[in-house]
């Protein structure tokens, strides 16, 4: 990156709670700040201060004075040292705040004055968020890499212990290339008397909540309406939300455990505990823990307030909503839940975003208060002075199994309303003309049997060095290795044959879960409900015989390992035009390692579906906006200032009734469709990433 400004705004993603004037990129670069962005702390030393950090670099990078200093009382409620949420409805009032703040910036320079001025004066991660909404929305800094939250706020993400370890290596080993990677281990939050821990390779993946993170990034509920209203943004929260949990549930069934129980009662102990052992890094304390059999209660805090009555009205309101087929909004004008707008309509009402909800008055602000009734249930008064616990924040709200439970509540009113809606018909499904005739997944190029996959262990490793605060600096990169599951890459190949003139077809390729924890079969209402996406894509046929291959690696739905933990610093951007354009990503979709359900070592069954879809029907007009980097898991993050790019809502055909008994009926119905059987099948052993 040649803008210096440009390179001031990356370089204030690292080391979030150091004052700004210390160096970045390992040490190589500063930022000199006009004396009055000194805080008071420092005010009487600037000098003494930056002399000190800015000997040994080899960019020193002008910030501006600013032309007004902003007033930042609206954010003085939350301490720095507070925990912030996104939930929570004051701190999201705040982050709206300085979003508008920053993205009312004239020009990138002052940008980057404001950003560097504000930094040291605010909560540490209310800063991050804000500014990294305020990066992904502003036009001039469309070319600033947002970086992945896991490096900005480790400690969010992996077992304490490895930090000290990580210092130590640093101050003892000088040179970075001699450090041993530390190790984070594994499996470290509760033993195998607990059932649900047999999922924390899930749920404290470190790639599943940093995805979870940035499309709460890019999908912010408040803040200036062209951040906020987005393109079927709330159909979006409803499907991406929905994807979870059907992977989710998937995935117990490969553990051998039961279908998860959707927390419809809040008045009955919740026997899942969880107790995350993570440190939160702007107080240094461990995120608290909820102890099995915990009872929920009302909030009554001085930082949040909420009954559980409350929140039962407003599911009883929405509930009634979809009865009745129509929500109102504050005037009693009545909109129509229909099958096109319907599921947005929901999904902005439920979630809730306070500017897209058609009446938050009435409708509430069900799923977000619902994490903070669940978030402090272990000091709903603030008696023992206590924060939030993981469901709190959404950097880690996914690690906790009460996150798939509250929200697979969620998901079954979304799924009620979908029920509501005729079932697909032969017009809606059918593609006259083109058939399926083979389908097959198949690992590498060499002899692997075809449609059996293969899952495993793999240690990989993440830098660290941007988020370890007052860690050393001079010297480069701090690694972590971690393990985590991984599938071997494969290829999809499809006949299709073409009985007409040229055309354009959508192929949507889902896995469905053939039985369940017990191998039972399951019925087509359960198998289409927990339907994994795994690729959609554009499809040219020419007349006749055509066949479409598809690595799995390019999948719509998943972004590359290299893309959630690459290191910092300038040696690591590539220099080419094109390699820095796809290196400029945005870091949301579901990891590409965790693609495939964990399967079993006997081999799990699943159907691998196939469908080509009428492209006539599915395509969509696209503004003219430039081309973007960061389209490769559009299926769950969208496009970025573009319209989501199929017309069809968001899970079709599975989003709603079909017409047919079994899939194997459905697959004989329609000729544009095919499957066969899948086997995932796990090898329990750990490999060193190549
Ligand atoms: Cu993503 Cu509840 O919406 O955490």
């Amino acid at each position: 990156m040649t803008n210096t400004d440009l390179k001031a705004l990356e370089l204030l993603f690292q080391r979030p709670l150091e004052p700004v004037f210390t160096t970045r990129d390992q040490g190589k670069v500063v930022l000199e700040l006009p004396d009055s962005f000194y805080t008071d702390r420092y005010r009487n030393d600037t000098v003494a201060v930056s002399n000190r950090f800015s000997q040994d670099v080899d960019l020193k990078i002008p910030v501006q004075e600013l032309a007004n200093k902003p007033n930042l009382d609206f954010a003085k409620k939350l301490g720095r040292k507070n925990q912030f949420s996104l939930f929570n409805d004051r701190h999201k009032e705040i982050a709206s705040q300085l979003i508008t703040l920053f993205m009312g910036a004239p020009n990138l320079k002052q940008f980057v004055a404001l950003a560097a001025y504000t930094k040291d004066r605010l909560n540490p991660v209310l800063f991050q968020y804000s500014y990294a909404v305020a990066i992904a929305h502003r036009p001039d800094t469309r070319e600033v890499p947002i970086t992945n939250i896991s490096q900005v706020f480790p400690s969010n993400f992996v077992e304490p212990s490895v930090f000290r370890d990580a210092r130590e290596e640093a101050a003892v080993i000088g040179d970075s290339g001699e450090r041993i990677h530390v190790d984070i281990p594994r499996n470290y939050t509760a033993s195998d008397r607990e059932d649900e821990q047999r999922l924390a390779y899930f749920r404290e993946d470190i790639g599943v909540n940093s995805h979870h993170w940035h499309w709460h990034l890019v999908y912010p509920t408040t803040g200036p309406m062209e951040v906020v209203n987005k393109d079927r943004r709330g159909e979006l929260f409803y499907y991406m939300h929905h994807q979870i949990l059907a992977r989710y549930n998937v995935e117990r069934f490969c553990n051998n455990l039961k279908r998860l129980q959707p927390l419809n009662n809040l008045r009955i102990e919740v026997p899942e505990g969880y107790f995350p052992k993570i440190l939160s890094s702007v107080n240094n304390r461990t995120y608290p823990a909820r102890v099995s059999n915990q009872l929920l209660k009302d909030v009554d805090r001085e930082d949040a307030t909420i009954e559980i009555g409350e929140v039962e009205r407003w599911r009883d309101r929405v509930l009634a909503a979809i009865d009745q087929g129509f929500v109102e909004d504050a005037s009693g004008n009545r909109t129509p839940l229909d099958d096109v707008q319907g599921i947005d309509i929901l999904g902005n009402m439920i979630e809730a975003s306070p500017v897209l909800s058609i009446n938050s008055q009435f409708y509430g602000n069900l799923h977000n208060q619902g994490h903070t009734i669940i978030s402090f249930a272990h000091d709903p008064d603030a008696r023992h002075l206590e924060e939030f616990g993981v469901m709190g924040d959404v950097t880690t709200a996914m690690r906790d199994p009460i996150f798939y439970r509250w929200h697979g509540f969620i998901d079954s009113i979304f799924n009620k309303f979908k029920a509501r809606l005729d079932p697909y018909n032969a017009a809606q499904l059918g593609f006259d003309g083109v058939s399926v005739t083979y389908v097959e997944a198949k690992i590498g190029k060499g002899n692997a049997r075809p449609n059996t996959l293969l899952t495993y262990w793999q240690k990989s490793s993440a830098d660290l060095a941007a988020g370890l605060d007052f860690g050393p600096s001079a010297d480069g990169n701090i690694f972590a290795s971690f393990t985590h599951l991984q599938n071997a890459p494969f290829t999809y190949t499809f006949n299709v044959t073409n009985n007409g003139a040229r055309r354009t077809g959508t192929c949507r390729i889902f896995i469905c879960p053939k039985v369940d924890e017990r191998n039972q079969p399951l019925r087509l209402e359960d198998q289409r409900l927990m339907a994994i996406e795994m690729d959609k894509f554009t499809v040219e046929l020419l007349p006749g015989e055509n066949t479409v291959r598809r690595q799995s690696t390019e999948s719509s739905v998943a972004i590359p390992f290299e893309r959630s933990f690459r290191p910092i610093g300038a040696a690591y951007q590539p220099k080419a035009a094109d390699e820095l354009a796809r290196f400029r990503f945005c870091g949301c979709g579901w990891p590409q390692h965790l693609l495939l359900p964990k399967g079993n070592a006997q081999g799990m069954l699943f159907d691998l579906f196939v469908m080509i879809s009428d492209y006539s029907q599915d395509s969509v007009q696209q503004p003219n906006t430039p081309n973007d980097a960061c389209s490769t898991a559009y299926s769950f993050c969208g496009l970025k200032d573009k319209l989501y790019p199929d017309r069809r809502t968001m899970g079709f055909p599975f989003d709603r009734r079909l017409p047919n008994a079994n899939l194997t009926e459905l697959v004989g119905s329609f000729q544009n469709m095919a499957k066969t059987d899948l086997r995932i099948v796990f090898n329990d052993r750990v490999v060193d990433k190549p």
